[in-house]
């Protein structure tokens, strides 16, 4: 009748579990099961702990990633500029650049950022007129070493601001 107690007395048993093997003898199966669920709880704890610190080590890494991209993309505005030439943009009423230096038969790249049609003309050659969103070329092809006014020559836009100085080199 008392078979299925048995297996229950789980009295101080306990208070030998320091002990790596050496009292198992006293040990009930019930006992193990409640330890071994015990020493797994922890190790998932610590698995976790190692789970989140690796986290918030991979955030670091992140973040100094993207800030040290972004300290480096600030300073290659030139370096884009020397792959793939040098380059104006005209918005309402800017020059962008208003100061710029081009080696020696440089062709300029034209972008119209702005909302109406803009060109640019350096020492008596103008480039075409582009319109909003699009881009041309100012041929500075036999231009000599110097420092020239640049202007946008739709009317009003160069006393308006788009002006500038370019110096080819
Ligand atoms: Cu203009």
């Amino acid at each position: 009748m008392t078979d299925t107690t048995t297996e229950a007395p789980t009295t101080v048993d306990e208070t030998t579990g320091g002990g790596a093997g050496s009292g198992a003898g006293t040990r009930t199966p019930a006992d193990r099961v409640r330890e071994r669920s015990e020493s797994i709880a922890i190790f998932a704890a610590v698995f976790a702990a190692i789970g989140v610190l690796t986290a918030l080590f991979a955030v670091g890494l992140a973040v100094r990633a993207v800030q040290r991209a972004d300290s480096i993309e600030n300073p290659p505005a030139v370096e884009a500029a020397g792959t793939t030439g040098p380059e104006l943009t005209l918005t309402e009423f800017k020059i962008t650049p208003n100061e710029i230096s081009v080696p020696a038969d440089s062709i300029i790249t034209i972008v119209n950022d702005g909302t109406v049609a803009h060109d640019v003309s350096v020492d008596g050659i103008t480039s075409d007129r582009v319109d909003a969103g699009g881009s041309t070329i100012l041929d500075l092809t036999g231009v000599e070493p110097g420092t020239y006014d640049m202007i946008c020559t739709v009317t009003g836009h160069k006393d308006s601001g788009m002006t500038g100085t370019i110096t080819v080199t």
